[in-house]
């Protein structure tokens, strides 16, 4: 097997923590007179903290201050660290532990690709850390997805070259970062939403291990 690499995004791929952004983000919005349906957190999936809050001022049509700006994108973490307390290994998605054992047996590079600044705490509550070899978090990047520079300094932490990374996704501004940075794009959720993708699945389990591994060996 060549010298290759696979990169996870975090949130919608090896866990989903939606459910929990948007609960956080509900309370927000209400102290905006806003009502933050289901559809509007979709759009904020893979977005940064500062500029998921931008977009909610937005669709409030109000303005705040700088420092109401700061105390919300506080009050909106602390919310969502105290509701992610519930994680724990039981909640790594289907096929997620199976793959990462797969791969790191066939010694393919693994590093995470987040915008999440909370990554490291989620992966240890998910008891997996020590599978990877680079993590890059919110904290490491200056520029969100779709830009590619997330998974470019994951292949760079692992030495591998993009052409020979292969990065799993649940978002259309990951996939475009995906294919930005000259990687093969696997889309973890529907065709019709991840059209882009080079490849979409459902999730882990519906790729057989020598499927997996052949992504590989492209
Ligand atoms: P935090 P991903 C993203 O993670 C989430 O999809 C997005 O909803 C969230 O706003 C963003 O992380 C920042 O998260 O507030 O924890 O720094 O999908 O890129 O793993
Ligand atoms: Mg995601």
């Amino acid at each position: 097997m060549k010298q290759a690499a696979a990169l996870f995004d975090l949130d919608g791929v090896i866990v989903e923590t939606a459910h929990f952004h948007y609960i956080a983000w509900k309370a927000i919005a209400q102290q905006l007179n806003f009502d933050l349906t289901p559809a509007h957190n979709e759009a904020l999936k893979g977005v940064s903290r500062v500029a998921s809050l931008q977009q909610l001022i937005r669709w409030s049509g109000t303005t705040i201050s700088s420092d109401t700006f700061e105390h919300y994108l506080e009050e909106k973490n602390k919310h969502y660290l105290e509701l992610i307390k519930q994680l724990n290994p039981a909640d790594a998605l289907p096929g997620v532990v199976d793959t990462l054992s797969l791969l790191k047996e066939n010694k393919i590079g693994i590093a995470l690709g987040s915008a999440s600044k909370n990554a490291r705490s989620i992966l240890e509550r998910l008891a997996i850390t020590s599978f990877f070899d680079a993590i890059i978090d919110g904290n490491d990047v200056q520029n969100s997805k779709p830009d590619p520079e997330v998974f470019l300094k994951g292949a760079e932490a692992v030495g591998v070259a993009p052409s020979n990374c292969v990065v799993f996704e649940d978002a259309q501004a990951g996939i475009a970062a995906a294919q930005a940075a000259g990687m093969y794009a696997v889309g973890i959720g529907t065709p019709e939403v991840l059209d882009k993708a080079d490849r979409c699945i459902p999730h882990f389990n519906a790729l057989t291990p020598q499927v997996l591994l052949n992504l590989f060996e492209r």
